[in-house]
């Protein structure tokens, strides 16, 4: 069973939820329900408002002195008469609060209840809604839709009337539990038609929306019936749920008229994964990836290049500093520029990647908007536009956002561990063939110099010291071999791993600003159509 504060709750999460997805007109009325429903269950509670609505000439002043037993209202044979309401109390405590809220001035107190079961009534005779005094009709629709139960007047004449039926009593088509038709006048009927125009009027209604409706034939003039409204009027007021039962009808018949907003389930986690991966490639994931690999090799060529010719390593720029993301920003430590100047911080330095071409920003701005699409599959039109926007919005801070991300991520900076081995090796064979050097040298000049030349031992047919010179440059073009092995292997892996960490950074982002935004809204859309289910249970 679903209750008055269920379907409340509900509201509360439609006007929330519903915010900028449903018509503004929309939004406006939920809030005034909610401070309209807020207002009446704060004022007397026990008591039952009753209005009196129909045409003018219906006889509804007529009708509410009949049920009251005695002339309250003026009746008149001139039309318009009542051009303001009228409040008729047994219990004139308990009802004030509620009348100064109602802004009901008019007001008689009865001491005899109509009814046993309604000591609590409060019951009004309204102006009529098809004035030609306007004031006449706002008053009556400001009542429609402040009490708490309503009772239609009809005359045999105009009991089929358009504005009566499609303005009135449709919109209030789910208030049925707190409506009663009233065919006043049957006195002006032969006995034989009065069945047949009430049947005709039940059809009528239904056509209206309620399918069950209490029509009540009367004779204020003549008392017919009167008795059966009375008691009637007594079960609205002794359930003492006519109150409540309004504020639901009310609910529902908002909630009706509401846009359904359709489902959609959350996007699974490929789906994540190969936008960010979208996002990462157009952002310059790999432009930077590379950039370490290639960073890597060269400090490698540096370190244990032929230390004669690794000078020329040096003069290129690092790959990585070009790209503003030189090892000292990457690394855990931070360097002190050459002239003294500290590095920059990441957190305000933006990356010197090249400006991302128009192409790939197309290209991520796409990757972003079909995803939105994609997730607000299901929805209906309205509620999709808002995932669009949300998707827009996200695309806004999505460049900086990314760049920064990039400058941030610790990319793997530090050098190899045989760096040091190559080079003590290198320079060991750079002595071994200096020292060869020497000792021919030593053997073509110092006889010159009267000076007793160096014995120089063969091995197999060939001098030591031309063995150390040949030995010293294999084994520098070797370890030049094999350091550029090591450090394309190395730096391959380098790369990977910082494409991984850079995705990861990312994947930070994009899932911050644009994956739970849209998240949210999806969670939005569920909320709404299960409030939407409860409001119109
Ligand atoms: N024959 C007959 N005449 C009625 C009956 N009820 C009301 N009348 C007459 O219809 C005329 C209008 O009655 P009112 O009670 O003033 O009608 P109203 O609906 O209050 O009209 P407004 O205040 O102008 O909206 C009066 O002349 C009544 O005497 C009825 O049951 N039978
Ligand atoms: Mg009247």
């Amino acid at each position: 069973m679903t209750t008055l504060d269920d379907r409340l709750v509900a509201l509360r999460t439609l006007h929330a939820a519903g915010a900028d997805r449903i018509p503004s007109a929309l939004a406006t009325e939920t809030a005034e329900l909610l401070e309209r429903a807020t207002q009446r269950r704060e004022r007397s509670p026990g008591s039952t408002v009753v209005g009196v609505f129909g045409a003018t000439g219906s006889g509804k002043s007529s009708l509410v002195n009949a049920l009251v037993g005695t002339e309250v209202a003026r009746t008149h044979v001139r039309r318009p008469t009542t051009s303001e309401a009228l409040a008729v109390t047994w219990d004139a405590e308990a009802a004030v609060d509620l009348l100064d809220w109602i802004d009901v001035r008019d007001r008689v107190v009865r001491a005899e209840p109509l009814d046993p079961r309604a000591r609590q009534l409060v019951l009004l005779d309204l102006p009529d809604f098809d004035s030609v005094e306007s004031t006449n009709r706002a008053e009556a629709e400001r009542l429609a839709a402040q009490v708490d139960a309503l009772i239609w007047v009809v005359d045999p004449q105009k009991y089929a009337d358009e504005v009566l039926h499609a303005q009135f009593i449709t919109p209030h088509a789910r208030h049925a539990e707190v409506t009663l038709i009233v065919l006043n006048q049957v006195d002006t009927l032969a006995a034989a038609d009065v069945p047949k125009v009430v049947a005709s009027l039940r059809e009528i209604v239904k056509r209206d929306g309620i399918a069950k409706a209490t029509v009540l034939p009367v004779s204020a003039r003549t008392g017919a019936g009167v008795d059966k409204l009375r008691s009637a009027i007594g079960d609205l007021a002794a359930a003492k749920g006519a109150r409540d039962a309004r504020l639901a009808a009310d609910i529902a018949a908002l909630a009706d008229r509401m846009p359904q907003p359709g489902s959609a389930r959350r996007p699974d986690s490929r789906a994540i994964s190969s936008l960010i991966e979208e996002v990462g490639v157009a952002a310059g994931v790999d432009v930077v990836a590379r950039a370490v690999g290639a960073s890597y090799r060269k400090r490698s060529a540096q370190a244990t290049g032929w230390p004669i010719v690794s000078w020329i390593a040096r003069l290129r720029a690092d790959p990585l500093t070009r790209l503003g993301l030189g090892a000292a920003r990457t690394g855990t430590t931070r360097r002190v520029g050459k002239k003294g100047r500290s590095t920059p911080d990441p957190a305000l330095h933006r990356t010197s990647l090249p400006p991302r071409s128009a192409a790939a920003r197309a290209k991520a701005s796409l990757a972003v908007r079909s995803f939105a699409d994609t997730a607000a599959t299901g929805l209906t039109e309205q509620w999709r536009g808002g995932l669009r926007t949300t998707a827009e919005g996200a695309l806004a801070t999505l460049p900086d956002a990314l760049d920064l991300a990039i400058a941030r991520t610790q990319l793997p900076a530090r050098g190899s561990w045989w760096w040091a081995i190559f080079a003590i090796v290198q320079w060991a064979a750079i002595l071994t063939g200096l020292v060869g050097i020497g000792w021919l040298l030593a053997a073509a000049f110092f006889p010159r110099f009267g000076l007793p030349a160096p014995e120089i031992p063969q091995v197999e047919g060939w001098g030591v010291p031309t063995l150390l010179i040949a030995g010293a440059v294999l084994v520098g073009i070797l370890l030049g071999l094999l350091g550029g092995l090591l450090a394309a292997i190395t730096g391959a892996s380098r790369r990977r791993r910082a494409r991984r960490r850079l995705l990861g950074s990312v994947g930070d982002v994009v899932r911050e600003s644009v994956v739970e935004p849209l998240a949210a809204d999806l969670d939005r859309a569920r909320d709404f159509a299960a409030a939407l289910k409860v409001a119109t249970s």
